[in-house]
């Protein structure tokens, strides 16, 4: 197991298309648990393997409340095959973006289509926090962060603030 550095914004690496995996071997399977340490140790609730500088299209995701067991989740290629219509606003934030919160509305359920650390290919319905959690980790994959579902405005701030917090920590460490 190996603790990977998570990258923030702003970084093109960010905003890139990550590339569909073809077959879950080894080497992704490793990738899958390397980012689950990360995001628990962070911590988080997901994790896109870009936010960790791998373009390949896997997202880890554990809603599990504190306390309860661990529900990991390891998802190679996720597809959204099916959305509700209804839809439910949360507060939402990412590792990319410390210490920035903003309420994102997206569809309430979704079924989600994916081929798992077995290289099994499986299928899920999530609602509420967890359906939330994996459209926000399949945004990263499309280069897609939360901000980019807010105003302009709101936007705007958030990134300024993260990109002067980088460069004073970037002073601090000359
Ligand atoms: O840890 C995280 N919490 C969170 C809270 C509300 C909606 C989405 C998330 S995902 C985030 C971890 C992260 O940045 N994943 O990409
Ligand atoms: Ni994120």
């Amino acid at each position: 197991m190996t603790l990977m550095h998570i990258i923030t914004a702003p970084d093109p690496r960010l905003k890139a298309k990550a590339k569909p995996v073809e077959t879950v071997d080894g080497d992704v399977r490793k990738l899958m648990d390397d980012m689950l340490e990360t995001m628990y140790a962070a911590p988080g609730i997901g994790l896109a393997a870009p936010q960790v500088g791998v373009l390949q299209r896997v997202i880890v995701v554990d809603t599990a409340k504190e306390g309860a067991p661990p529900l990991p989740l390891r998802m190679a290629n996720p597809e959204i095959i099916w959305s509700s219509d209804e839809e439910n606003e949360y507060e939402e934030g990412c590792l990319s973006l410390p210490d920035h919160y903003a309420a994102v509305v997206r569809p309430q359920k979704v079924r989600v289509r994916f081929i798992d650390h077995e290289n099994e290919i499986r299928e899920i319905e999530a609602d509420g926090l967890l359906a939330t959690c994996i459209q926000h980790e399949m945004d990263h994959l499309d280069g897609t962060l939360f901000v980019d579902h807010i105003s302009k405005l709101k936007r705007g701030m958030i990134l300024r603030k993260l990109q002067k917090t980088k460069k004073h920590q970037a002073e601090a460490a000359m």
